[in-house]
């Protein structure tokens, strides 16, 4: 089959410019417009079902575990008894998945603002979907900005699987958003967001770790590899009031560090190892790779 079929979902996007990310797809399974954005479900022909959301990839189910292990067992891992919990987004089930791995967990809040999003990932994708199957999730369609003004210090882990800063998920990187979930979380609880990549998008990282460290005390910044978003790398932002969050509090058992691929507690630490130019993004407020960054 020729590579320039026309089967070839190509990432395009202004976050990345001049690139492009291409899967190839076998077949269109779902394609509608909700009030909010431009769902794309996709069968592929190696990475299995892939979401697009207004034409940006968030997963294939071949590498989705990289993003959601992460997103979830970072900060759960760094708290010693996380019981009540809230995800932001994650509409798909995956980071659900991986809190209720925790037997610690008693309660996991799920606030999504597109039902659609769970309709389609319950009908299409059940190996993420499986998440909304615990009997301690609890699923709220809503706006996650709403969600968090009207809860004050109840969570022990706060997790934000969003899209990127463009559309609806826009107002979840901002300076008032993680004001609010720092009063919602318990004085020594533990944010967790989508931190993007300090390759691809060095400006948001920066922008954004600026933002965590003004509100917590702790703050972190890990990232994890993932071949099918640009760049193969996507960031976690980590924050507490009380709690180091750079190092795990536990370590899985050794059946549940069995059923994970990607989370174990020396990746937890080493994931904080960056190269010169994303320390200096991350953690100076500096430019990104290229030589001429100027820091705009
Ligand atoms: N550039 C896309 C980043 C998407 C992050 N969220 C993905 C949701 C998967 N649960």
């Amino acid at each position: 089959m020729s590579q320039l079929d026309a089967q070839w979902f190509a990432e395009v996007s202004d976050m990345w410019p001049g690139r492009a990310l291409a899967i190839n797809c076998r077949k269109k399974l779902v394609d509608c417009q909700t009030p909010y954005q431009h769902i794309e479900l996709y069968e592929t022909t190696d990475c299995g079902k892939m979401l697009v959301l207004d034409d940006v990839i968030q997963f294939t189910e071949d590498d989705e575990f990289a993003y959601q292990e992460m997103l979830a067992h970072l900060p759960l891992f760094s708290h010693p008894d996380p019981r009540n919990i809230l995800v932001i987004g994650g509409g798909d089930g995956g980071v659900l998945r991986e809190v209720a791995r925790h037997d610690s967990v008693e309660h996991i809040d799920l606030c999504e603002i597109d039902a659609k999003v769970v309709e389609v990932c319950r009908q299409y994708v059940p190996s993420m979907a499986c998440g909304f199957d615990d009997p301690r999730v609890a699923v709220t369609i809503g706006d996650g900005f709403q969600f968090i003004r009207d809860h004050r210090n109840c969570y022990d882990v706060i997790i934000v699987d969003s899209s990127d800063p463009i559309g609806p998920g826009e107002k979840l990187f901002g300076d008032e958003f993680y004001a609010l979930m720092k009063e919602a979380i318990k004085p020594d609880g533990i944010i967790a967001t989508q931190g993007e990549s300090f390759f691809m998008h060095w400006q948001v990282v920066r922008d954004l770790m600026q933002v965590v460290r003004r509100h917590y005390r702790y703050s972190t910044y890990c990232y994890m590899m993932v071949p099918t978003y640009p760049g193969g790398t996507l960031g976690v932002c980590l924050g507490s009031q009380q709690r180091d969050v750079t190092v795990p509090c536990r370590r899985p058992s050794p059946e549940l560090q069995a059923q994970l691929r990607y989370y174990t507690p020396e990746i937890h630490r080493a994931a904080q190892i960056l190269p010169a130019f994303g320390e200096r993004v991350v953690y100076e407020g500096g430019g990104g790779y290229n030589r001429n960054a100027s820091g705009n």
